[in-house]
């Protein structure tokens, strides 16, 4: 039995449901929230931190930790590659996207989604606008360096890099952000074909499910 303890909307538990889904793994999702303080989720998420994964009564946590895990238990459609370079390039984009990509993805999620529609609090504009001047078209700049015209971006076949890249992007599109094509051309036909993958429209699907109608 497999639980991932976190929410939907959450990027990284996100990217642990698209690796769960991906794997076609049966799995039961506990809504478990960010800052959960009760003694039983800091047992273990000693960081506090979601999501969590629970495999016949062993706990994992952190999404990196989590996939790794899980490519051994479920190595059909490995997300790491067995090359030793392509190994580090995708544990690379999935080291940038969790931490700067993720960072700024996030703020646009927060100011325009979160805090308008769900805690009743104004959009600082001023903190969004300095997202798009400034981080979001240096990540965008960085990412058009490695997207590949087609196919995935580590390899022949889908990896973490994919996985984690596209979670992020859909935290910005929550955020009312897209890519600009005329800016980032090869950034933006990727994403196209990301958010068109059966996988991705699957779980956008279950994340609208999930939330109150017409948060999405
Ligand atoms: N490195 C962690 C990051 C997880 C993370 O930052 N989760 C956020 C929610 S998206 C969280 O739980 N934040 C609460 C906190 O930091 O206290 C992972 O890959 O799982």
């Amino acid at each position: 039995m497999i639980k991932l303890y976190g929410v939907p909307l959450s990027p990284f538990a996100r990217k642990a449901l698209l690796i769960l889904d991906y794997k076609e793994l049966e799995y039961e999702n506990p809504p478990t929230f960010p800052g959960d303080e009760s003694p039983e989720f800091r047992a273990i998420s000693p960081l506090g931190k979601i999501p969590v994964l629970e495999h016949d009564g062993f706990t994992v946590p952190d999404t990196s930790v989590i996939a790794r895990y899980l490519d051994r238990i479920a190595p059909d459609k490995p997300l790491y590659p067995t090359d030793p370079k392509l190994e580090a390039q995708a544990g690379w984009l999935e080291e940038y996207a969790d931490s700067k990509l993720i960072d700024t993805c996030a703020v646009l999620f927060r100011e325009r989604l979160l805090n308008p529609k769900m805690f009743n609090q104004p959009t600082d504009e001023t903190v969004v606008q300095n997202i798009l001047d400034n981080k979001m078209p240096e990540c965008l700049a960085y990412l058009e360096t490695v997207v590949p015209e087609s196919g995935y971006l580590v390899g022949d076949s889908l990896s973490i890099a994919d996985i984690a890249i596209t979670t992020c992007f859909i935290q910005a599109r929550y955020g009312d952000f897209e890519v600009d094509g005329a800016k980032a051309p090869k950034l933006r036909n990727y994403l196209d074909r990301a958010f068109a993958a059966p996988l991705v429209v699957k779980r956008l699907a279950a994340e609208k499910t999930a939330m109150p109608p017409g948060l999405l």
